[in-house]
């Protein structure tokens, strides 16, 4: 058997002390300001992209084997055998609904550094001698970088698609000195065709097959007309404005829920498990409807679209290049969540912050896995000692665990908020001083999320200087109240926050990706509308699509336990609800006038309405769907008063009101979620 490939992350540019080079934020990555090497290092970024995602498919460390792993086509990768599959099991390696998610993502984004770290030496070989000294401190210190798709430009309210995904032509500058213009290895990856215009290995039929390139929002695929004729697919025409509308209006009407969803991400999830995945963790537990991988999977059908492009499906999702940048930032939010919540909590028992975590890590927990991978049959039971095939350690065939990954600082990288070395974080007997640490992490999450919560609400609106780092800027002022709505809402810094959960059977659509949408007032009557219309917000049920073979639900329906095929997800409505108090918006024709408790629920119960897109743009009827829970949970949330706290939620309530009697909707009578 030949060796296996060692996923042991990149060992240049380490410093000392421990320090590791920066995953930067995309816009800080290509932004001298921020990162000494940006020039040389995008420009060697994308030769080396363009190298790998030409290198042929029968090479391991191929764009295509390497996106390969999660999905289709469906093969073993360095030799980690597949199992016959049993009736409804997933044939790619990926896991989902799984606390195996987040660690098993980890090492997937850690192998793609480190090839295209590779094939950046590869590069940087090319150049002439002189030239090669100058470049190589950018070769050493590089790292892949992410999108934070959380992140406000600068001065706005506005989510944005980085412009490296948006550009379908980029200026590179070759070896020899040659600038020339190139496809745009970050806008989409080509895939090698065989002779009859196949993609080698993939099933199911067209689109998937034979679709040239990745693609996001395309147009509507025709099942009756050849792909030749639509231009979009074939061409692999990418719509990422309609990704950008998509990003801002599914979060609502205020389009900041996505930004309050990843804050309280971080300030209400102090247990790995719940954090870890979109399992329904058992009833009684309101507030843990979120998740890592909700979010996540909310952020896949935004860029893929529902009109079926890439991302949005779980057998092709690794083969757009956006998806790399997209884990890349779910790492970074597992390496935070890690570092607020670390192992040695209970050395800090005064900290108010770190005696509340729970269970940091996988602590015993194990979860039932419904699906199945490409090597684990469905149902089996996950825990941190499940194998993350096909990733290895060494050279030898030593598959890793969650525990082997625990520590993402032994992979040579780092992020920004999490500097562990710096020398402020060691007292003269060298010992780390965890809690001034996290406080660090809780300061700058609230610089980068915090602005979405009541108290920078008013703030957020006013008009500020472009060039500033706003919001930062906007976290600077602080605590103080602004007049207005906030007062009224905010009582002795305590609000009501408001949150919709959705608990479903993952299979509900035979397998395939869906959408649980929720809206405020009317219900567009044309399901194409959904996406962006009367928006309350959405929940994402990542899977494939009948043109992808390999998700026979069905089967797994009857292979497991319907318990275990229940999924989470949350939508945190209340920046919504303040931004019509404010506005004194009319829906349906009344005025919200406050976050009052009845007159919240009376207001929701009236206007918010669901419904269930499948992908493809078609209704799944309520009436098919009878796991479908809808249910509004309230909590007490009492403000900060100190700089790097964050807000604390208290328990969620469910309240009835909004959603009893209605199809889909939760009944404290009849129903536990
Ligand atoms: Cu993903």
């Amino acid at each position: 058997m030949p060796d296996t490939y060692p996923i042991v992350g990149i060992k240049d540019g380490l410093g000392p002390n421990g320090a590791r080079p920066l995953r930067y934020e995309i816009n800080k990555f290509v932004d001298p300001k921020y990162n000494p090497y940006a020039k040389d290092q995008l420009n060697l970024f994308l030769l080396a992209l363009e190298k790998i995602q030409a290198m042929s498919p029968s090479e391991r460390l191929s764009w295509f084997q390497i996106g390969g792993i999660h999905g289709q086509p469906y093969v073993d990768w360095d030799g980690s055998k597949g199992i016959k599959p049993e009736k409804g099991q997933w044939e790619g390696y990926c896991t989902h609904a799984s606390i195996l998610f987040p660690t098993w993502h980890r090492l997937y984004v850690a192998l793609i550094e480190q090839a295209v770290h590779e094939c950046m030496k590869k590069v940087l070989a090319e150049f002439p001698q002189d030239k090669q000294a100058a470049l190589k401190p950018a070769v050493d210190h590089w790292r892949y970088p992410y999108w934070d798709w959380a992140l406000v430009k600068p001065g706005t309210t506005e989510l944005v698609v980085p412009e490296l995904l948006r550009l379908e032509k980029i200026d590179v500058q070759r070896p020899n000195g040659v600038t020339q213009k190139i496809d745009n290895p970050m806008y989409r990856y080509q895939f090698p065709l065989n002779a009859q215009g196949q993609i080698e290995g993939f099933t199911g039929g067209p689109p998937y097959t034979e679709t040239p390139f990745t693609v996001r929002h395309p147009a509507p695929w025709d099942e009756s007309e050849s792909i030749k004729t639509q231009k979009t697919w074939y061409e692999g025409l990418s719509d990422n404005a309609a990704v950008q509308t998509s990003l801002n209006d599914v979060s609502g009407l205020a389009g900041r829920q996505l930004v309050a969803g990843v804050y309280q991400l971080f300030a209400m999830f102090r247990s790995y498990a719940p954090f870890s995945n979109v399992s329904w963790s058992g009833p009684g537990n309101p507030g843990d409807y979120s998740s890592i991988e909700a979010l996540h999977n909310s952020v896949h059908v935004i860029i893929g679209g529902r009109t079926q492009g890439h991302m949005s499906i779980v057998n092709f999702a690794g083969f757009d290049p956006a998806f790399w940048m997209h884990h890349g930032n779910v790492e970074r939010q597992l390496a935070i969540f890690q570092a607020l919540n670390p192992a040695d909590y209970k050395d800090w028992p005064n900290d108010p912050w770190l005696r509340n975590t729970v269970n940091p890590w996988f602590d015993g927990v194990s979860q039932t896995d419904s699906r199945g991978t490409w090597t684990r049959p469905p149902s089996t039971a996950e825990s941190a000692n499940s194998l993350l095939t096909p990733f290895h350690k060494d050279t030898n065939g030593t598959v890793y665990d969650s525990d082997g990954c625990r520590y993402f600082a032994n992979f040579g990288y780092a992020f920004e908020e999490l500097q562990d070395w710096l020398p402020k974080y060691r007292d003269a007997s060298g010992k780390f001083n965890t809690p001034l640490y996290c406080q660090d992490i809780r300061k700058a999450l609230s610089e980068e999320y915090g602005w979405s919560l009541p108290t920078q609400h008013a703030i957020s609106r006013l008009p500020r200087a472009v060039e500033e780092p706003s919001v930062a800027e906007v976290a600077a002022e602080d605590f103080v109240l602004p007049q207005g709505i906030v007062p009224q809402a905010v009582q002795d810094r305590q609000y009501n926050e408001y949150v919709v959960n959705v608990l479903v059977d993952r299979f509900a659509n035979n397998g395939e990706t869906f959408v649980v949408d929720l809206f405020l007032g009317e219900v567009p009557d044309d399901v194409r509308s959904w996406e962006t219309a009367n928006k309350l917000g959405m929940v994402a049920i990542f899977g494939g699509t009948q043109y992808a073979s390999g998700n026979c639900a069905n089967c797994a329906n009857q292979a497991s336990n319907p318990e275990t095929r229940l999924v989470t997800g949350q939508v945190t409505i209340t920046t919504t609800l303040l931004d019509l108090i404010e506005a004194k918006k009319k829906v349906g024709g009344e005025v919200l006038g406050s976050l009052d408790k009845d007159e919240v629920a009376q207001f929701l119960k009236k206007n918010m309405h669901w419904r269930i897109a499948k992908i493809g743009n078609t209704e799944l009827p309520l009436s098919e769907v009878p796991s479908l829970k809808v249910s509004v949970a309230v909590a007490t949330a009492t403000l900060p008063t100190e700089e790097g706290e964050f807000v604390d939620y208290g328990d969620f309530e469910l309240i009835d009101e909004p959603t009893v009697g209605r199809t889909g909707g939760y009944d404290s009578r009849t129903d536990e979620v």
